[in-house]
């Protein structure tokens, strides 16, 4: 029996390779972590900015919060099992009138893992809508493997090697609406991106990519992983990582520096050009 999705939810995930959207909190609670972060940003511009956007949740409680969130742990109870640990967050923000999008991708392609069949729940902390660039989904695309990918590294793509999955077929694209508060969750493997934000609002979405089974091991880069429910990842290969103390504490700090590190190792593993994010 599920612990907060109905088993309809859950079929259907299974069927499309996405939920959405789901109520996770009140539009208030969502504004004032939305006030947290961006109060985070300025005081500690060097720590959360556009570049520095992987595993901020490694030193910011706020964000720390939101991945264990209690509901949110639940629904990924529901979809992957109750032994799993996170690999890693990004936030992914758009600012006003920003050309940045993301193009159509697969998660998986680059992290490395042993098994593809993983959960990213994505929040919004702003209205994610058309025209502030939400995410959109191919329903049922996850079920046809890894594509290839073409790595183009282009200026306005926000992804690490602005890959694209070419032949797409746009016409069956769903756009997950969301307002703050709400969110989806998405399978490792389903074709999805987003566009531009052309609307005066800033779009701030946080995703937490992702949740998996303790039975997942990254096979390149070291295996580092944030104990999450059930049993934990074991293994000499393992390196366990914590939970911050405070907000910015030291060994949070260094912590977030080496995983980053490992991250961009892993993300970038065999390309032909590195960016700073
Ligand atoms: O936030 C976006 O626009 C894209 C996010 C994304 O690709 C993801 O969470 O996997």
């Amino acid at each position: 029996m599920p612990k907060f999705l109905s088993d309809a939810q859950v079929a259907q995930y299974h069927e499309y390779g996405y939920l959405s959207p789901i109520d996770l909190m009140s539009e208030d609670e969502a504004v004032a972590i939305r006030e947290q972060l961006e109060n985070a940003e300025e005081r500690f511009p060097e720590h959360i900015n556009a570049e520095n956007r992987n595993n901020a949740h490694l030193v910011f409680k706020f964000l720390d919060e939101l991945a264990f969130h209690n509901t949110v742990l639940d629904i990924v109870e529901d979809l992957i099992g109750p032994d799993f640990s996170l690999w890693g967050s990004v936030l992914f923000i758009k600012d006003p009138s920003s050309p940045h999008y993301v193009s159509w991708h697969q998660d998986a392609t680059y992290m490395g893992m042993t098994s593809n069949d993983f959960v990213t729940p994505w929040i919004a902390l702003s209205p994610s809508n058309r025209e502030t660039g939400c995410m959109s989904m191919i329903p049922g695309s996850h079920k046809n493997n890894i594509r290839p990918h073409d790595d183009t590294y282009a200026q306005d793509n926000i992804l690490t090697r602005g890959q694209v999955v070419k032949d797409v077929d746009e016409s069956t694209a769903v756009d997950l609406v969301l307002r703050p508060g709400q969110m989806s969750i998405h399978h490792g493997e389903i074709v999805h991106g987003s566009q531009a934000n052309v609307s005066q609002e800033r779009r701030v979405g946080f995703a937490l990519q992702s949740y998996m089974r303790t039975d997942i091991k990254q096979h390149i880069g070291e295996n580092m992983w944030l104990p999450v429910r059930g049993k934990a990842h074991a293994g000499d290969d393992i390196t366990v990582l914590h939970r911050p103390e405070s907000s910015m504490d030291d060994a949070a700090v260094k912590q977030r520096e080496h995983v980053n590190k490992n991250f961009g190792d892993i993300l970038y593993h065999g390309a032909q050009q590195r960016r700073n994010y």
